[in-house]
């Protein structure tokens, strides 16, 4: 049973690195990592006619669940989703990754998924084994519609507008702590050290 319950987001625009940030800090931590996007992809996938809004119930669901650890990426995307979080929970801390838009097309181009599972891989970061092909069912992984440059584009201009007033929610609580620069592993390990303040960690920094 988990000792200590930690409330953590991560925001941060497309292709910021908030899924691999989660996947390392699940790891790093023992928590569970839970992705919006992935929830709306797989619901999609599956014929859910439920909306966002059945998705968002789900992901609430799971956010009250107790003796979960757990942290989010994407969620809460607006502010009327950071009210709605006010509602159920109290955050321990907000993770925000601020990372040039350049570099995050350049990511976005080069990244490529694993649909049944939600793995990501990309082909100058963590490239599969075998080009293609996932590392672990051996199936075929796919470049995902939303990450063609224009599409790039309209996400991030729709992420920026929906975000700020968020970010500016979470700031003036005294909970935000923001990470710029362009590799993932030279943001890692100042995350590391916070999460570390608050949570002891099953793994050291460098085993991720
Ligand atoms: P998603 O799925 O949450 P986005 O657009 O917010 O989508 P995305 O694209 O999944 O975010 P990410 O998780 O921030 O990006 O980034 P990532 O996948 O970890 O890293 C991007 C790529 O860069 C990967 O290939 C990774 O390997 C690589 N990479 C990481 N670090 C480095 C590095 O240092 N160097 C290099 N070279 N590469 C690196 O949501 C999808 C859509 O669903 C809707 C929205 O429309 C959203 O656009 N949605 C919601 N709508 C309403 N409310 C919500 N709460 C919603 N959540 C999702
Ligand atoms: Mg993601």
């Amino acid at each position: 049973m988990a000792s200590k319950v930690l409330r953590a987001v991560v925001l941060g625009p497309p292709g910021s690195g908030k899924g691999t940030v989660c996947e390392r800090i699940a790891r790093s931590f023992g928590f569970q990592h839970l992705s919006s996007g992935q929830f709306l992809r797989e619901s999609l996938r599956g014929g859910g006619v439920g909306g966002f809004g059945s998705i968002a119930a789900a992901f609430l669901a799971l956010l009250t669940a107790p003796c979960c650890c757990g942290t989010r990426a994407g969620f809460p995307r607006t502010l009327g989703q950071a009210e709605a979080l006010d509602r159920i929970c109290d955050l321990d801390l907000v993770i925000s990754l601020n990372i040039p838009f350049e570099t995050l097309k350049d990511r976005l181009s080069a990244r490529w998924v694993h649909p049944g599972s939600g793995r990501v891989y990309n082909m100058d970061f963590n490239p599969p084994q075998v080009q293609g092909i996932d590392d672990l069912t051996g199936e075929p992984l796919v470049q995902r519609d939303d990450d063609k440059p224009e599409a790039v584009a309209a996400r991030l201009r729709k992420y920026k507008d929906a975000a700020k007033p968020v970010i500016e929610l979470y700031k003036s609580r005294g909970i935000l702590h923001s990470f710029s620069g362009t590799e993932t592993n030279k943001i890692w390990p100042y995350v590391y050290t916070l999460l570390s303040s608050k949570i002891p960690p099953v793994l050291s920094d460098d085993e991720n």
